[in-house]
């Protein structure tokens, strides 16, 4: 199955959401197959924001995520990476639709609570990023079969 990459960013620790963002997932039947908790160094961090190094914004940007650690997941599921970003709503928490997650826990178009990979490109170079390949379990839990019909899962 497909695999996305979520960073719960500083504001989602802070505020103490993570429990409630996990829910969310799990809910809608999403697999955690990586999650573990890590400090962001500032070199890590510029590669993982290389697209947005020149933004004027991007030293405050840097600070924020390095304000405390953060837990990164890896998330599985058919089309993951597109129902994950569904899920997140827009960057801006004040733009993001009331029931997303940024919709709901975030009113910022920075401290705005997850990280989630935006394309197949993304996700599979910031899994790699992030994650060991050891720390990755590749797991079939038992409702599965009542989360997808047959014919959806490969
Ligand atoms: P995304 O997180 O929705 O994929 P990106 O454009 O990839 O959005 O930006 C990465 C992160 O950089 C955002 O989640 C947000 O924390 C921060 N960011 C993006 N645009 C701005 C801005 O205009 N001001 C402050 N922070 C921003
Ligand atoms: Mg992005």
């Amino acid at each position: 199955m497909e695999k996305t990459l979520i960073i719960f960013k500083p504001s989602a620790m802070e505020r103490g959401f993570v429990g409630q963002i996990i829910n969310r997932f799990q809910q809608k039947g999403l697999v955690i197959c990586g999650i573990k908790m890590m400090r962001l160094s500032e070199e890590l961090l510029r590669e993982h924001y290389a697209h947005l190094v020149d933004k004027s914004f991007f030293p405050v940007l840097l600070k924020s995520m390095m304000a405390s650690p953060v837990i990164v997941m890896c998330l599985a599921g058919k089309d993951v990476i597109n129902v994950v970003r569904l899920m997140t709503g827009a960057t801006n928490g004040r733009d993001a639709l009331p029931g997303t997650i940024r919709g709901d826990f975030s009113a910022s178009n920075q401290e705005n609570v997850i990280h989630a990979s935006s394309s197949p490109e993304d996700a599979a170079a910031e899994i790699k990023r992030f994650f060991k390949d050891e720390e990755i379990f590749e797991w079939t839990p038992a409702n599965l079969k009542y989360v997808y019909s047959e014919l959806e899962i490969d």
